[in-house]
This record gives C-alpha cells, sequence and structure tokens, in this order.
C-alpha cells in the first residue's frame, strides 16, 4: 500500500445544539479530517481532537503541526505493508494518539477496502448492528434536562448520560431517578472532582447507576483506585486510557471496572483492540465514546463497537443529534431497540460528501 499524498482539512460545523460539560460549552465544531490517496484511491480519516486543551492537551492546532511535521513525512511516498508498518513509522514520536489515530483509522479503511470487506468484519466484528446511547450535556435548569431526556427516550435511545461537576450532581441525578426510575442511566464527570469528593460521590450509589465515568483527573490512576474501593457505582475511565499501557495499570490497579475506548483518543484500531483485549482476559466490559464526530469518525466508531467485549451502548447516536446534515452518505439513523446499523459497503462503508466537506472547509493542505 503506497500512500502518494495526504489532505489535510479543517472544517467549521455547526451543532445543533450546544453541549456543556465540566470543561465549558461547545457550539461550533471544527473537525480535523485526513484523506490519504493509497494506490489511486480516497481514504478518509477524522481526528478527535478539540478546539482547546481541555479534554486532552491534543487540540486542533498541535495534531495539524504534529500530522504535517511529523507523521505525514514518516510515511509519504511510502510502501506500508500493514498496522505494524505504520505504527513503526510513528513510534519515534510521543504521545499525541489523537493526531495518529486519524491516519491509523484511515489506513485500516484501505485495508478493508483492499481485502473487499466491511470495517467492521474487517476488524473481527460480530454484530449487524450496535446498541447506542446518547450523551446529555449541562443544562440551565433541572427541568430543561428532564424535559430533555424525555424528548431523547422518546427517540428510541436506550441509554442515558448526563455531565456532572461539582454543584450538578448528587440533586440533579436524585431528580432524574424521581422521573425516570427504569432508565438506564450514567453519568460522566469528565475530570471535575478530586478524592476530598469520595464522601460526597458517594451518595451517588443510591441511584443504581450503570457507571460513573472519569470522576478524577486524567493521570490519576491511584487515587481512582481508592475512590472505587469507597463506591458501588463502576467507576469508568476516558480520559485516564490513552492506550493499552494504562488500561492494563488500571486494571491491575483497580482504577475501575469498565472503560471507554474512543479509536480517535489512543491512537486508532490496533490499540483499540489491545485495551478490548486486556479489559475481556479481565472480564471489564468495554464501551465506544463519542467526540461529536462526523459521520466519518462516527463509522470508525460503529465498525470498532462491532467487537465482542462492547457490551454496553456506546455514544454513537444517530447524525441528527449533532448536525442538520452530516458529511456522509447515508447518514446515521436511529434503529429499532436503540441501535445502528453497521455499514456493509466495502472499507469505511459510508460515502464521502466532497462537495460538502468543500464548502465547510476552512483550511487545506496537500501534502506530498
Ligand atoms: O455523542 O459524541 C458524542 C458526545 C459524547 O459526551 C460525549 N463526549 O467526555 O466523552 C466525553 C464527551 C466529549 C465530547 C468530550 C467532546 C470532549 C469533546
Amino acid at each position: 500500500m503506497k500512500i502518494q499524498a495526504v489532505e489535510l482539512r479543517v472544517l467549521k460545523m455547526r451543532l445543533l445544539q450546544p453541549f456543556r460539560t465540566s470543561f465549558g460549552v461547545q457550539q461550533d465544531r471544527y473537525p480535523l479530517l485526513v484523506r490519504l490517496e493509497i494506490d489511486g484511491r480516497s481514504q478518509w480519516g477524522e481526528c478527535v481532537a478539540g478546539e482547546g486543551p481541555w479534554y486532552s492537551y491534543e487540540t486542533v492546532e498541535t495534531a495539524w503541526q504534529i500530522l504535517k511535521g511529523y507523521l505525514v513525512p514518516a510515511i509519504i511516498g511510502r510502501e506500508v505493508a500493514d498496522v505494524d508498518a505504520l505504527e513503526t513509522l510513528f513510534a519515534p514520536v510521543r504521545g499525541h494518539h489523537m493526531a495518529k489515530a486519524c491516519i491509523e483509522m484511515a489506513f485500516t479503511g484501505a485495508l478493508a477496502e483492499h481485502a473487499r470487506k466491511p470495517l467492521a468484519t474487517f476488524l473481527g466484528g460480530v454484530r449487524d448492528r450496535v446498541e447506542t446511547g446518547v450523551s446529555i450535556g449541562i443544562q440551565a435548569t433541572v427541568d430543561e434536562l428532564l424535559d430533555n431526556i424525555g424528548a431523547q427516550l422518546a427517540q428510541g435511545y436506550r441509554r442515558i448520560k448526563v455531565k456532572i461537576e461539582p454543584g450538578w450532581d448528587v440533586t440533579t441525578i436524585a431528580a432524574i431517578r424521581q422521573r425516570y426510575p427504569e432508565i438506564t442511566l450514567m453519568a460522566d464527570a469528565n475530570c471535575a472532582y478530586t478524592l476530598d469528593d469520595a464522601a460526597h460521590l458517594a451518595q451517588l450509589d443510591q441511584f443504581g447507576l450503570l457507571m460513573l465515568e472519569q470522576p478524577l483527573t486524567a493521570g490519576d490512576l491511584v487515587d481512582h483506585a481508592a475512590l472505587q474501593r469507597q463506591l458501588r457505582t463502576p467507576i469508568c475511565l476516558d480520559e485516564s486510557i490513552e492506550s493499552a499501557r494504562e488500561a492494563r495499570q488500571a486494571l491491575e490497579l483497580g482504577s475501575c471496572r469498565v472503560i471507554n475506548i474512543k479509536p480517535g483518543r489512543v491512537g486508532g484500531f490496533a490499540e483499540s483492540r489491545r485495551i478490548h483485549d486486556l479489559a475481556s482476559k479481565a472480564s471489564a466490559p468495554v464501551w465506544c465514546g463519542g467526540m461529536l464526530e462526523t459521520g466519518i469518525g462516527r463509522a470508525c466508531n460503529v465498525a470498532l463497537a462491532t467487537l465482542p467485549n462492547f457490551r454496553l451502548p456506546g455514544d454513537i447516536s444517530a447524525s441528527d443529534r449533532y448536525w442538520a446534515e452530516d458529511i456522509v452518505e447515508p447518514p446515521f439513523v436511529l434503529q429499532r431497540g436503540g441501535t445502528i446499523a453497521v455499514p456493509t459497503r466495502w472499507g469505511l462503508g459510508v460515502r464521502v460528501k466532497v462537495d460538502l466537506v468543500e464548502r465547510l472547509t476552512v483550511r487545506r493542505e496537500l501534502l506530498r
């Protein structure tokens, strides 16, 4: 597989609703897309880095710089036989897993297409639809949140994740449980607490949450282990798990009982697979998170979520949850039982609407 050229683009896309987390509010998304030219064909990938260094130290700007300065020069004009070879070429660059992941995923899409298989089948997936939940940002009032949850349930979503932060946690979750006693519910703190909040967070145990996601700061596996010992609610780690190494350490230390795998966060599909297998061995379920992706990243997430140990619904909502018009065809739609169908065409499985991408592009560079 010869990588002849790589195009980088940043798009500007307006989210249908602003998304508020403990990091702040997001209204516009600036997805960084890569297009690999391999054997005369285009393969698209999406980088999940955010606009600022809140969720991760990586940003759209740093990813662009690392891609242009280091990762693309390492592969351009080269025969790259497989993902192992690609990972070896990227290994000298420390970290920057989001920048690496978009190339790795596009390259894997090319391999799947070459093998004449849908991405999910190529990765070893075992299902033709994936269960999906929805992630609801922090709202202005509890009533608004309750109405929003009602609307998502009416649409067919089966698992509700709400964002929490100090001041918007125990009483908010109590109100949700009172209105919706039976729903599958979880909370995501995006690193907003410290171990000093353990007794406060333990009050969440009474609400039967599916899990509490990333309560403490990202690098802190030791304090997460101490917190997990004080909670009945399973802790799920997201920001803390940048690669299989942290996954192994977290499982060994007891820092979590569940892992959120985002292929775009951990360096791509191969590293996701390693985390998936480690968790499987430790009898810890995994699920696929989301980063407000366009249909390109979503197609990757859907494919990954077909692996056997993805046993919990993902943050892989339908395209119309995010965008007035997605940049892929067909868009992802919510189907019976709160599921999304896995594309069956070879490779990525969806067609990129190049004209629309062109119109949304705010920055572009072709590297040869
Ligand atoms: O549906 O894609 C989605 C969003 C899911 O809540 C979600 N993502 O912390 O997992 C997260 C959160 C997030 C989104 C974080 C964007 C950072 C940026």
